[in-house]
């Protein structure tokens, strides 16, 4: 393992190359300062580090002879610095904004490249000076592409880590001639901007094919840039801000160090901006961890990397807190919230001394009196797989769990044998079945790294889809030690617990494409977007990728592919529903060895927010609600301002490793009241089906259009 000066030094030494480079510092004027927490980075641990972005899957940059050609233009000028340099190839020239003595220009400034002909291009690239750091690296950004230099589309935004790696900006292949950066923040604070080069990246496809909105296949909208690999993401469910975290380190993870502490960075999509947050005073690295919110919003994320520690993200207070430690230190294992406002968790791997395969048994958390409760007869092999060739260490890994009626758990799998869980006493684990049917497939396998969603609570329904006998496919020396991922896709249906659940095949044989590592992620409309992973699941690998995400309507029985996308989202990644109803899909990697690490996600609009030309749809607005805060059974009404024929909500969760258990959708049945588009609905009795927390209530129109999301909170049931 290379020290982290070793690195620094060889880095330095590659970056400068045979071309010396001198920097003269800018003149030291009173900087205006940035509102450091909103969009400006810190220099933090992580810097200089092996690994820079994933380059695009497509295309190439476009080469020297081309940029030769190309007309740069900018809004801030400095003599010997002038734009044009961020073009010619050389790493001792650069782009400065203007800083002299008397003057200084100001934040935003803007760089424009006229590529002198239409191309599809897919990413632009931006290389800082060595002292990044320092000040003067594009932090803050946003790219835009145009036909005429008239009209600009952004194509991505975000903010890049303030380090020497070059950095990225892909996005869908699109015709443009002119692309533009707008930095709207520069590495601490400065207000100055240096760029040593800028590159475009273009493909060849095709550029006649139909768009897939003129398809019905939903559409890839702008990129978001993340200053960090974002491997674990949940939505602050009161300011809607989305928060992703790594690990200690922006693009890697454990080397030994420890170092306790955690990188975040936070989307807020009213702005577009994107802040960083070095999280040090909770002394967790809270990668890879179990999540879960609970009934006040608060995410509560259990072990992970430094796997004794627990900590509670408050959205009221944007706080991040310790509390209690778990009984039993782990990573890796599953967690969710039950009817009475429990958080729930089992299985998983490692413990504070490292590899330590002991004892993994179920335990609770009570949010109001801040301690974990262990279950004697809640063992983790009670609910293991039994066929992964890396035995112990993965068997009862990212388990698939939900909390169902009389305060039970509903174990999915990812093992074949299902369970119900009941956390009373010294707690009790009871089979559910199997999961599978011999009829479609004789051998029937557990399903490490699958997904399983509740995409309709009031009648028990679960999609569980993909995943693989084991973690990592392997195969060498004419053995093949494991299968790839499936197909297979079932729909599970609970009843009252403790009894065997009924399992049948979803849709004609399952999914369109076999993938481990992806995502489910339940649509407001009752459908269930799968986005992601790959057929040979290999850790921090990106080989044999599904592009093409299938949506399952529970209405049809039937998977129907939808947009593909070009950027791999395998082990590392996650997809969430955001509150105006797009999905967001991202990350992927934490490699400080290999070159997968995917500091960006992406927004997928489905085609209900589309018309048939592309453009948006009209949506129904909700306008009133009654007290957003009620108890399983409680009634609820709303007014909108236009006719809507159905509704439901959707719980907040915590993605991370192809696992969010706490997602779930309850439709609602609507009653037209009173004045015209006021309507009536009942929040389900049962507290174990309207599981407490924090909900995103959605409308839909006639044409299937959904409303943005407001908030519902459901209390804990007082029969719980
Ligand atoms: C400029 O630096 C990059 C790495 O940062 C390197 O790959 C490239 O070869 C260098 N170019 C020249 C002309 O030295
Ligand atoms: C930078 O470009 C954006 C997008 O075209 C535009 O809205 C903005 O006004 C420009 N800013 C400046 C300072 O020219
Ligand atoms: C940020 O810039 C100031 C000068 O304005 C300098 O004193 C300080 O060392 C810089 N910070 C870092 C982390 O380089
Ligand atoms: C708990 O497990 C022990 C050992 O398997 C068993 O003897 C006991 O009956 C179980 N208790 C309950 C309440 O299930
Ligand atoms: C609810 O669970 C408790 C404890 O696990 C059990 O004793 C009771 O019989 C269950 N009630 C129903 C209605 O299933
Ligand atoms: C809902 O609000 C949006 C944004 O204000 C608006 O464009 C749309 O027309 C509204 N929908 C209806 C049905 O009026
Ligand atoms: C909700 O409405 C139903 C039907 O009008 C009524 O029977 C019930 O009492 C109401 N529940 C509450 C908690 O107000
Ligand atoms: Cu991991």
């Amino acid at each position: 393992m290379l020290s982290r000066l070793t690195v620094c030094v060889f880095l330095a030494s590659v970056l400068l190359g045979t071309e010396s480079i001198k920097i003269k510092r800018p003149s030291q004027l009173p900087f205006l300062q940035h509102d450091v927490h909103q969009n400006v980075l810190e220099k933090g641990d992580g810097m200089f580090r092996e690994m820079g972005p994933a380059p695009p899957q497509l295309g190439n940059q476009i080469p020297q002879e081309e940029r030769d050609t190309w007309k740069v233009d900018c809004t801030s000028k400095l003599t010997k610095h002038e734009c044009i340099k961020v073009k010619d190839g050389r790493n001792n020239t650069f782009w400065q904004t203007k800083v002299t003595r008397e003057s200084i220009d100001v934040l935003p400034h803007n760089i424009t490249i006229d590529l002198r002909e239409v191309k599809n291009v897919n990413a632009l690239t931006m290389r800082p000076l060595p002292d990044a750091d320092l000040g003067g690296a594009v932090a803050g950004h946003r790219v835009y592409i145009s036909m005429d230099k008239k009209e600009w589309k952004l194509v991505a935004f975000g903010t890049w880590f303030g380090d020497v790696q070059d950095k990225f900006a892909g996005f869908e292949p699109q015709l443009a001639q002119y692309l533009r950066l707008e930095v709207t923040s520069a590495t601490n604070g400065t207000e100055y901007v240096r760029i040593v080069d800028i590159g475009v990246w273009a493909t060849d496809v095709p550029t006649d094919v139909p768009t897939p909105s003129s398809l019905g296949l939903g559409e890839w909208g702008p990129t978001v840039n993340f200053p960090l690999v974002p491997v674990g993401v949940f939505i602050d469910p009161i300011g809607g801000k989305v928060i992703s975290f790594s690990s200690y380190a922006h693009d890697s993870f454990g080397q030994g160090v420890t170092d306790h502490t955690t990188l975040t960075a936070t989307w807020d999509p009213t702005t577009h901006a994107v802040s960083q947050r070095h999280v040090r005073e909770t002394n967790h690295d809270m990668f890879c961890p179990g999540m879960a919110f609970d009934v006040n919003g608060r995410m509560v994320i259990s072990g992970g990397e430094t796997a004794d520690k627990v900590s509670i993200y408050d959205p009221t207070k944007d706080e991040w807190t310790n509390v209690a430690p778990m009984k039993i230190a782990r990573g890796y294992q599953g967690s969710v919230t039950c009817a009475n406002g429990k958080i729930f968790v089992v299985g998983g791997s490692w413990g504070p001394v490292g590899l330590d395969f002991g004892d993994r048994n179920g335990e609770i958390y009570d949010p109001e009196k801040d301690t974990w409760t262990k279950f004697n007869n809640i063992t983790s092999e009670a609910i293991q797989t039994h066929e992964d060739w890396e035995g112990d260490y993965r068997a009862d890994n990212h388990v698939w769990l939900m909390g169902w009626r009389n305060n039970s758990i509903f174990q999915a799998g990812p093992s074949k044998e299902m369970h119900w869980i009941m956390p009373t006493g010294t707690g009790a684990v009871q089979s559910a079945g199997i999961r599978g049917v011999t009829k479609f497939k004789p051998i029937i396998h557990d399903r490490m790294c699958g997904v399983a969603a509740m995409y309709d609570a009031v009648e028990g329904k679960i999609l569980a889809a993909g995943g693989a006998p084991s973690y990592n496919y392997k195969d060498g020396d004419g053995v093949i030690r494991s299968e790839k991922a499936t197909t297979e896709a079932y729909v599970i249906t609970l009843d009252q617990p403790n009894k065997e659940v009924d399992v049948q095949v979803a849709g004609d044989g399952g999914m369109h494409f076999p993938r481990s590592f992806a995502h489910a992620v339940i649509l407001p409309n009752g459908e269930t977007l799968v986005v992601g992973g790959q057929e040979e699941p290999r850790v921090f690998t990106e080989n044999t990728p599904q592009f093409t995400p299938e949506i399952y309507s529970p209405t049809d029985n039937a998977w129907r592919k939808v947009a593909p996308n070009t950027v791999p989202r395998t082990y590392h990644s996650f997809a969430l529903l955001l509150r105006d109803a797009t999905i967001l899909v991202g990350g992927g990697g934490l490699s400080n060895q290999l070159p997968v690490n995917h500091f960006d996600a992406q927004i997928y609009i489905p085609q209900y927010l589309l018309t048939s030309s592309g453009s948006r749809a009209t949506r129904p607005n909700i306008t009133e609600t009654s007290d957003p805060n009620v108890f399983p059974g409680g009634n609820f009404t709303i007014a909108t301002d236009s006719e809507i024929v159905s509704a439901s909500l959707v719980r907040y969760g915590g993605a991370t490793h192809s696992l969010n258990n706490d997602q779930r959708r309850i439709p609602l049945t609507l009653k037209e009241v009173g004045p015209p588009y006021s309507y009536f609905m009942s929040i389900p009795e049962d507290g174990g089906v309207a599981i407490p927390g924090y909900y995103m209530l959605f409308v839909l129109n006639a044409q299937g259009v959904p409303s943005k999301a407001t908030n519902v909170q459901i209390l804990v049931s007082p029969e719980y």
